[in-house]
């Protein structure tokens, strides 16, 4: 026959465990142990607990500018909880749950969104990279790590974390398709939270899902509820154990939602709908962990007003002591210190701008 179908290998799959009415599909349970499962929660809580006081912190002007998470916390922190402490995070810039999974400190976030470079380090031993704010720039990264674990024959995984707006960019395309076809253990986690700033994702591309791009690379793509924290984490695991035994990339694609603003310096009520981000409220992560988890026993309403008590409380101990650790860094007018050699004109401007700036500041301090 001269005309007829192709048969492509590895379908598109939507992976869905837990609904929004918090009932769980018995046949997919991932079978996480109970300690896991509270531990998720935990840091779960914690993160978008402090979320909302980062927000409050930029707004009373302790913080500059950040992006916030609420809403995507299960779509990050269930892909990281599938690896191990040794194989490779890549975070783009949405990822604060899955960083404090992976041990950075709430203090690191507070004195980074400061200005601080020092907020960014990655201690030794802990196998992340740091926030990357270029969009895509995260799969180069991550396909990079898995290509040199490969070659180095050892069984470490990379996870690179990106938005559905980086499914435009070259870097996406160019990434992926080098980790397929050297068989890079690489796990690509798009959380396709529907917009990029204010474009919406029918403006990013004419797919039906973002996932089944993976199909013309040669590799397994998943599309999993995002917000259901036990899909993504059982996508996680299995697209993590093929890397590692050598099966090569997988691209997961995170259907989710940001709750808030884009970053603290958007008004998401300039292009989008109260009644769709009331839809998305419904299916917030994570009330429907919480109920799930108080159905099977593991949790009463006392004890999460006892775990929000006490996350608040480490919250505010972090805030003191970035507070303090940012009066003994000194002048933010250092950050420039390490960028040339010899300072363009352009930034010595921008630094005498900065020192201007901070002397204002200063001053209305003295003032009370
Ligand atoms: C290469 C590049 N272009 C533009 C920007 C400005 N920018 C920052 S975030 C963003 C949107 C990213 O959207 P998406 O990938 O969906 O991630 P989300 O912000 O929704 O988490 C843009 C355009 C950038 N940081 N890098
Ligand atoms: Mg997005």
């Amino acid at each position: 026959m001269p005309r007829k179908k192709i048969s492509i290998p590895n379908k598109i799959e939507y992976l869905s465990i837990l609904n929004e009415k918090s009932e769980l599909d018995k046949k997919l349970d991932p079978d996480i142990s109970d300690n896991l499962l509270l531990k998720l929660h935990r840091t779960m809580l914690l993160a978008r607990k402090f979320d909302e006081r980062l927000l409050s912190l930029q707004r009373q002007g302790r913080i500059g500018t950040f992006p916030p998470i609420s809403g995507q916390e299960a779509a990050h922190l269930g892909a990281v909880a599938a690896l191990r402490p040794t194989d490779w995070m890549v975070p783009a810039f949405r990822e604060t749950a899955a960083e404090i999974w992976r041990g950075r400190t709430l203090e690191s976030v507070i004195i980074y969104n400061n200005g601080y470079n020092e907020g960014a380090a990655i201690p030794e031993g802990r196998y992340d990279l740091p926030i990357s704010v270029p969009v895509g720039s995260q799969i180069l990264h991550a396909v990079g790590l898995g290509w040199a674990a490969k070659y180095r024959q050892k069984d470490d995984v990379a996870m690179a974390f990106f938005g559905d707006g980086a499914t435009s960019e070259g870097d996406f395309h160019e990434g992926l398709n080098f980790a397929a076809v050297f068989q890079a253990p690489v796990v690509f986690v798009c959380q396709n939270n529907q917009w990029a700033i204010s474009i919406p994702l029918a403006k990013q591309t004419r797919s039906k899902t973002l996932a089944q791009k993976a199909l013309a690379y040669g590799m397994p793509g998943i599309q999993v509820d995002g917000n259901d924290i036990l899909a993504v984490f059982a996508a996680a695991r299995e697209a993590v154990e093929r890397a590692r035994s050598g099966g090569g990339p997988t691209l997961i694609e995170c259907v989710t939602y940001r709750l808030m603003m884009h970053t603290t310096a958007d008004d998401p009520k300039r292009y989008r709908t109260d009644k769709e981000v009331e839809q998305w409220k419904n299916r917030d992560p994570l009330p429907r962990f919480q109920n799930y988890l108080i159905r099977k026993g593991l949790l009463t309403e006392d004890k999460i007003a006892k775990a929000e008590a006490e996350v608040v409380q480490e919250i505010q101990e972090a805030v003191d002591r970035a507070e303090k650790q940012m009066k003994e860094l000194g002048d933010p007018v250092h950050m420039f210190a390490h960028l040339y050699a010899a300072m363009p004109p352009y930034v010595e401007e921008q630094k005498k701008e900065f020192e201007r700036e901070l002397a204002e500041l200063n001053k209305e301090a003295d003032h009370g």
